[in-house]
């Protein structure tokens, strides 16, 4: 079972219908020692952004972000070895043949962040979703009350002719979004996978600073790193004569607190075209924080790494036990009678490190190693 990204996707909706997948068996062996066939792999489209846990421990197993990133989440079975296997010199036909091991079977969970570029974010019917279909073609649906939007909506801007950039509006925050009122956890984790964060400001409402003030308070509680992101503020809805009159009070509040705001309308087009300017300024901008923190471990994207999978090393018993879930999968699947299969199975070992830590554990010659349902008796040498 592979999970695959699929540029194109933007929802899990897919996954309300169907959620039960199973591979085919494989073919069985026939005789003159043909093998039987694999099954096909069973490839399960997700979009980019998903994060896969098992369930339910909730265990990380990885992130799908580029398109055609693959993870895969169970493995087939290993076919049994037929009954030449077991034939010798002087039992030419044995009847004794192993059987298959079955497949993994388990469920996973998965979670869709979105990945956007420029996340609009406000408080519910600030006009994040009007605004976003004034600068692309997406449609979202827009309501004259909160909580229109409830998943982003994402559009596509183009930066020049030959840069796009994904914008998204995320649904409306509240206060107590960073405890999860009104879906806040669900929400804010929207915006931490988006580069530039425009604020937008209702310029509808009594209190716009307030109101903005507070969303930022939630971001903050949320992940205080959020507002050292590029974050152009915008006050809305300028085609209204109350928006117009609050404009310049609001104006000089905003700039107070080291902002540089734009007013706009969605409706009558004021101030997109300077919008447009800073979103690429702020975009710029954020392309050198991202250069500049490259190297800062808390700010890293975080790619599935299969190697790196965590192991340890445990006394059991006279001998030792190696947990992993990589490595304890490769012990199921690795045939030890087969040499090219040990020294394939060994030189994992030697890979991700676990061989030293053994030796350094004190596994000397004779050791028992348990790995998965295998026991191997450590050598010397090889
Ligand atoms: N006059 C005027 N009304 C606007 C403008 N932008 C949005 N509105 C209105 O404000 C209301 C809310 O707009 P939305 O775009 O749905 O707001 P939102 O921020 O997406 O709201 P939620 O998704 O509920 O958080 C709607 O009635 C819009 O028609 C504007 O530029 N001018
Ligand atoms: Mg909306």
């Amino acid at each position: 079972m592979i999970l695959v990204v699929e540029a194109g996707m933007t929802t899990l909706g897919d996954f309300k219908r169907s959620r039960h997948f199973r591979a085919a068996h494989g073919g069985r062996g026939m005789g003159r020692r043909a093998h039987g066939k694999n099954a096909p792999d069973v490839t399960i489209r997700v979009p980019p952004g998903t994060l896969v846990r098992s369930h339910p421990d909730g265990e990380f197993l990885g992130e799908l972000l580029e398109a055609d990133a693959r993870l895969v989440v169970a493995h087939g079975g290993r076919g049994g070895r037929g009954n030449v296997h077991f034939a010798s010199a002087t039992h030419r036909a044995p009847k004794h043949a192993e059987k298959g091991t079955p497949g993994e079977e388990r469920w996973i969970e998965l979670e869709l962040k979105l990945i956007a570029d420029i996340g609009l974010v406000g408080a519910p019917n600030a006009g994040k979703s009007t605004l976003l279909a004034a600068l692309t073609e997406a449609r979202p649906e827009v309501g004259a009350y909160p909580f229109t939007t409830i998943t982003p909506n994402l559009g596509v801007i183009a930066l020049d002719d030959e840069h796009r950039a994904v914008i998204a509006d995320v649904p409306g925050l509240i206060e107590g979004a960073h405890e999860g009122k009104g879906l806040g956890h669900h929400f804010l984790r929207h915006v931490e996978r988006t580069r530039v964060i425009v604020g937008v400001v209702d310029g509808s409402a009594a209190d716009p600073v307030g109101e903005w003030d507070a969303v930022a308070e939630e971001l903050r509680l949320h992940d205080p790193t959020l507002l050292a992101r590029p974050m152009p503020i915008v006050f809305t809805k300028l085609d209204l004569p109350e928006a117009r009159e609050r404009w310049p009070e609001v104006r000089k509040a905003l700039e107070a607190d080291g902002h540089d705001p734009l007013g706009v309308s969605a409706h009558d087009g004021t101030g997109l075209d300077a919008l447009l300017d800073r979103l690429r300024t702020a975009l710029a901008e954020a392309e050198d924080q991202e250069d500049a923190a490259s190297g800062d471990a808390t700010m890293r994207v975080h790619r599935f790494d299969p190697l790196a999978e965590g192991w340890e090393v445990v006394a059991e018993g006279d001998g030792f036990r190696v947990r992993g879930r990589r490595i304890e999968v490769q012990a199921a699947r690795t045939d030890f009678e087969n040499a090219e299969s040990r020294d394939r199975f060994w030189r994992l070992l030697e890979r991700l490190g676990i061989d030293a830590e053994l030796r350094r554990a004190g596994a000397g010659a004779g050791a028992a190693v348990h790995i998965g349902p295998v026991e191997l008796e450590w050598g010397d040498d090889d």
